[in-house]
C-alpha cells in the first residue's frame, strides 16, 4: 500500500507576528493590536547617477535605495523605509568617502551599474539585485526579491531586511564575536551587546555586536557589512533552506557588499571602511598580569617582586574595581593604596605599567566629584520621561555618560587626568559598558532611554550597540589628547564594528575549561577577522579555576593572542556584598585558587616560562605583524583557510592558524594530548622547534610535548627574534637581533621596529627591514634594505640558516669574505654581521 503524500506546511518564519494586521485589511473603523505596512522597491521606473559614484532608483514601491561604488569591490546598498535621512556612520573610520566609480547601463529586464570587476544588476520588476564576478560571470549575490523594511503604527520601522540565496555548501564566516564553530552554515545569531558572565559556547548574544561576515561560496569571498546599530540577526540557512537573510531591528538597510575574491582582500576592504588600530605600545604586547583584584599596594608590589624574583617576564599588572574608593570611578582606595603616585613609580622602574579598570556607571553620591560635576553639565543618559537613568551595578546606584553625545565624550575624556598624566597609570581598562546593569534579566537598559547618537536623539534600542564603543572612543581620545606623545592602550570589552579604532578587546568572563581554551582561540579567530586584532582572552580562565596543565597550554597559545593576559576571578567577596550578584557569590566559592604563572608547582612553573619567555623572544616578529595589519588591515590571526581557500582540509582545521604571513600554530586543546594531528597546507614547511622539513598539503601527526605546542615556519621566511628580557623596555637596550633564515628557493620577510612607544614613526623614526632570500644549487643569498631612520639599539645580527643540506665553505658578507663570527651548530648555521648588512651569500 502507498501512504498519501502528505504536504507540508510551509511557513514563512520571516512573515509578519500574528497579532500585527496588514494597514490593507485595517481599512474600516475596527481597532488592532496594532498595524503594519509592508515596504519593497517594487517596480523600478529609472535609475539616476548621483555623481559618477552613486545611483538612485526611482521606483514605485515604499522603499528606496540608492547604490555607491567606494571602491571597485565595495558598493553600498542603502535602502531605506521612505526618504532617506541623515548619511551617519558609528561604524566608518574618518573621513573614508566613496571613491569608486560605476557605468550604468539599461536593459530589457535590468538595469546594469559595470565596475572594473563587478556587474550590479538591478531588477526592473522589483529592485532585486544580483551581483556577477566580471572576471568568471559568476553569481556572487542574489537577493531573493527586493530588500525589505515593515513598519507599524505604534514602533515605526521595526524591521529592515536582507534575503539572499544560498546553499549548504557555502562557508559563513566571521560575525565578530560568537563562540561557536568557525563555519556559521547553518545557524542563526543576534547581536546585541551583552554583559555574558560565564557564557557557553552557543550563547546568542555576547560582549560585542559586530555585524559583518565573510561569505566563500565557490572558492570566491565575499563580505557583507550591515552598518545598522539596532539590534541585528543573522539567519545562514537556517529557518529558510536555501535563504540567507539579514535582518535588523529598525533603521536603514544600509548594507556594503565586499568583493573577494580572497578572504585576506575581503578583510583589507572592511577595514578600509572601518579603520584599524594605531600601532600599540610595544609593552601592550608584552606579558600582563591581572586578578579580580590586586590590593593592597604591598600585595602588588610582592606580585611584581616575584615576577623578577621568578624570572617570569612581565610588563603590566593591573587593578581591577577594588582599587577605586567604593567604586567611585578615577579615585583610589586610600586604606589600600595610600601613595598610588608612589607606587606605580616605583613599578615603572622596575619595568612594570599599571592598568586600572574605569567602567561607566557613575555612583550617585552628591559628595562624588564626577557626579556632581555630571549632574550640573548634564551628561547622564535620561529615560523617556526625562528622569535619570539610575541602576544598580557595584554602587547600588548608578548613572550613566551618555558618550553619543560630543560634548560628554569632550567631559569624560580629560576625567582621566589625575590618573594618568599626575600618578602615572599608563592604560586603562573599560569593563561593564555594553552598558551592564545588575538586578534586572534584561541586563542593561530599558529601551527608552534616550541617547543623543550624535546630534540626531534617539532611544537605546538604537544607541545600545553602539554604547560601549562611544565610552572607549571618548576616552581614547581623551587620553591622546591628555598625553599627545604617548600611544594610548585601552582594553574594552563591548563594542561595534569600527570600535578597533579606539581599544584592544578580551573576550569576558569566560571559563577555566578545556572547552573555553577551545572556545578562547576561536573567539580570538573570529575577532581577529572581524576587524579586532588586538584580542586576548583571560587566560586560565575567569571563573572557576584552570588545572596545571590547562593553564600551561592556555599560556602557550596565548603566546600567539597579542593581547596576553593573565586574568581570574579571584576570591573578592566585598563587591559581591554590596551588588548583591547572585551568580558572583556562587562563581566566588569556587575561585579560592590564585594563578599567577608560578602557583601550580615548579614543572608547571617551568613550562610558563617558557611560554612567556618566547612571547618576549618573538616580540620583533609580532610588533612587525601588527604594523602589518595597522597598515594594511590584514588580520594579526588567520584561519588557515585564510591561506588557501580552495582546500577543503584547511577549512576541517578549525583550531590552526596563522599568525603574521610566516607562523603557523597549532594550539594543544585538550587535556592529556600525546600527539596532535596537524594539516600543513600546500607550500614548505620547516618545524619550528626541530628545524625539520616538511612538503605541505599533508596531514601530520606530531607528538606533543608539555613545554611547547607544534608551531611552523614558512619556508622562505627571515623570523627576527630577540634574546629574553624581563620586560619590552629591556628591549631597547639589546645590541643584538637573531635572524633565523628558513631555507627556500625564494622568500621574503620584514622587520619593523621603532621607539615601541610616542609618534616618532611618522617622522621617519622606524626601520623597516625587507628580506629576500635566493637559493641556487648550495649558494643561498639574503638581501636586506632598510627603510626609516630609526636608531635601533641593535649593532649586531645574528643569521641562523636553517634548512642547509650542506655546510657552506664560503661566506661573503656586503662582498667581503668572511672567515671569523661563523659556527655550525647541527641544525643552524651561524654567522654575525652588522645589524645594517646590505647581503650575505653562502655557497
Ligand atoms: O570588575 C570585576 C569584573 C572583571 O574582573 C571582569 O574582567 C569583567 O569582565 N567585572 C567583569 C565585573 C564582574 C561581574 C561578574
Amino acid at each position: 500500500m502507498t501512504m498519501p503524500k502528505m504536504k507540508k506546511k510551509v511557513v514563512d518564519a520571516f512573515a509578519p507576528a500574528a497579532h500585527l494586521t496588514s494597514a490593507e485589511e485595517a481599512t474600516g473603523t475596527d481597532r488592532f493590536d496594532d498595524v503594519y505596512t509592508e515596504h519593497r522597491i517594487g517596480k523600478v521606473s529609472d535609475i539616476v547617477a548621483d555623481g559618477n559614484h552613486a545611483f538612485v532608483l526611482k521606483s514605485e514601491g515604499k522603499g528606496c535605495l540608492r547604490i555607491e561604488c567606494w571602491n571597485d569591490d565595495t558598493i553600498r546598498f542603502r535602502f531605506t523605509v521612505g526618504k532617506a535621512g541623515r548619511d551617519f556612520s558609528y561604524a566608518r573610520a574618518e573621513g573614508v568617502q566613496p571613491a569608486g566609480e560605476g557605468k550604468l547601463t539599461e536593459g530589457k529586464d535590468k538595469y546594469t551599474i559595470e565596475t572594473a570587476t563587478l556587474n550590479i544588476a538591478i531588477g526592473r520588476e522589483d529592485g532585486a539585485i544580483t551581483i556577477y564576478d566580471r572576471a568568471s560571470g559568476a553569481i556572487l549575490h542574489k537577493t531573493q526579491d527586493s530588500l525589505y523594511g515593515r513598519s507599524t503604527l505604534l514602533e515605526g520601522v521595526h524591521q529592515v531586511r536582507l534575503q539572499f540565496e544560498t546553499d549548504k555548501k557555502e562557508a559563513f564566516y566571521g560575525l565578530g564575536d560568537k563562540a561557536w564553530d568557525t563555519n556559521l552554515q547553518g545557524s542563526e545569531w543576534s547581536n546585541y551587546t551583552e554583559d555574558a558572565f560565564a557564557y557557553g559556547k552557543d550563547r546568542k548574544l555576547l560582549y560585542r555586536s559586530i555585524p559583518f561576515c565573510y561569505g566563500l561560496r565557490n572558492g570566491h569571498a565575499y563580505g557583507l557589512f550591515l552598518d545598522n546599530s539596532y539590534r541585528s540577526h543573522f539567519d545562514f540557512n537556517a529557518k529558510k533552506k536555501g535563504v540567507a537573510t539579514i535582518w535588523a531591528d529598525g533603521g536603514d538597510f544600509d548594507y556594503y557588499f565586499i568583493n573577494g575574491p580572497g578572504l585576506t582582500e575581503v578583510a583589507t576592504r572592511y577595514h578600509q571602511l572601518t579603520g584599524t588600530p594605531e600601532l600599540p605600545p610595544l609593552w601592550a604586547m608584552g606579558f600582563h598580569q591581572c586578578r579580580w583584584s590586586y590590593y593592597p599596594e604591598q600585595r602588588v608590589r610582592d606580585l611584581a617582586a616575584s615576577f623578577r624574583s621568578k624570572k617570569i617576564p612581565c610588563d603590566a599588572i593591573y587593578l581591577d574595581i577594588d582599587y577605586m574608593d567604593g567604586y567611585r570611578c578615577f579615585t583610589w582606595n586610600k586604606e589600600y593604596f595610600p601613595d598610588p603616585k608612589k607606587m606605580i613609580g616605583d613599578l615603572k622602574k622596575d619595568g612594570f605599567h599599571t592598568v586600572v579598570m574605569i567602567d561607566p556607571g557613575i555612583r550617585v553620591d552628591e559628595d562624588y566629584h564626577v557626579y556632581a560635576d555630571g549632574v550640573e553639565k548634564d551628561v547622564f543618559c535620561k529615560r523617556g520621561s526625562g528622569e535619570p537613568m539610575v541602576g544598580p551595578v557595584w554602587p547600588p546606584e548608578c548613572v550613566w555618560p551618555d558618550y553619543t553625545n560630543p560634548k560628554v565624550r569632550d567631559w569624560w575624556g580629560p576625567l582621566y587626568k589625575e590618573l594618568y598624566n599626575e600618578q602615572g597609570v599608563s592604560g586603562f581598562w573599560n569593563d561593564m559598558n555594553e552598558p551592564a546593569m545588575f538586578k534586572v534579566n534584561n541586563l542593561t537598559f530599558p529601551d527608552d532611554v534616550r541617547h543623543d547618537y550624535d546630534g540626531a536623539p534617539t532611544n537605546h534600542k538604537k544607541a545600545h550597540n553602539i554604547y560601549g564603543m562611544q565610552m572607549t572612543r571618548a576616552s581614547y581620545d581623551g587620553l591622546k589628547a591628555l598625553q599627545p606623545a604617548k600611544r594610548p592602550f585601552l582594553l574594552g570589552r563591548a563594542s561595534f564594528s569600527g570600535g578597533q579604532r579606539y581599544a584592544a578587546l578580551w573576550t569576558g568572563d569566560n571559563i577555566a575549561s578545556w572547552e573555553h581554551l577551545q572556545i578562547a582561540n576561536r573567539q580570538c579567530l573570529r575577532l581577529a577577522i572581524s576587524g579586532y586584532s588586538l584580542v586576548g582572552t583571560d587566560i586560565g580562565g575567569f571563573v572557576d579555576n584552570p588545572t596545571p596543565e590547562m593553564m600551561t597550554r592556555w599560556l602557550q597559545l596565548a603566546v600567539f593572542h597579542p593581547v596576553m593576559r593573565v586574568h581570574s576571578m579571584g576570591n573578592n567577596t566585598d563587591g559581591a556584598a554590596e551588588a548583591e550578584a547572585e551568580e558572583v557569590k556562587k562563581a566566588e566559592e569556587l575561585n579560592r585558587q590564585d594563578q599567577e604563572p608560578w602557583v601550580h608547582g615548579k614543572e608547571a612553573t617551568k613550562h610558563n616560562r617558557k611560554a612567556i619567555e618566547m612571547r618576549y623572544q618573538l616580540l620583533p616578529y609580532l610588533y612587525t605583524a601588527f604594523r602589518q595589519h595597522v597598515k594594511t588591515g590584514k588580520p594579526v590571526l588567520r584561519n588557515l583557510f585564510f591561506y588557501d581557500q580552495e582546500d577543503p582540509q584547511c577549512r576541517k582545521f578549525g583550531d590552526q592558524f596563522f599568525y603574521g604571513d610566516d607562523l603557523l600554530v597549532c594550539p594543544v586543546l585538550t587535556e592529556g594530548a600525546k600527539s596532535l594531528q596537524v594539516y600543513l597546507p600546500k607550500g614548505e614547511w620547516y618545524d619550528f622547534w626541530s628545524g625539520e622539513f616538511h612538503i605541505g598539503g599533508k596531514r601530520l601527526r606530531v607528538k606533543t610535548k608539555a613545554d611547547r605546542i607544534p608551531l611552523f615556519v614558512r619556508a622562505g621566511a627571515t623570523l627576527p627574534t630577540v634574546d629574553v628580557v624581563q620586560n619590552t623596555a629591556e628591549m631597547h637596550k639589546l645590541r643584538d637581533l637573531e635572524l633565523s633564515i628558513f631555507a627556500a628557493k625564494n622568500g621574503e620577510s620584514q622587520l619593523y621596529w621603532d621607539a615601541g612607544e610616542g609618534y616618532g614613526h611618522d617622522a621617519g623614526q622606524y626601520t623597516l627591514r625587507t628580506y629576500k632570500m635566493n637559493r641556487l644549487g648550495k649558494k643561498l643569498s639574503l638581501t636586506q634594505t632598510i627603510e626609516g631612520d630609526f636608531n635601533a639599539s641593535f649593532k649586531r645580527a645574528q643569521i641562523r640558516f636553517v634548512g642547509l643540506t650542506q655546510p657552506p665553505t664560503k661566506v661573503v658578507v656586503d662582498g667581503r669574505k668572511q672567515t671569523a663570527g661563523i659556527f655550525y651548530g647541527k641544525r643552524a648555521v651561524v654567522i654575525n654581521v652588522p645589524f645594517d648588512f646590505k647581503s650575505i651569500v653562502i655557497s
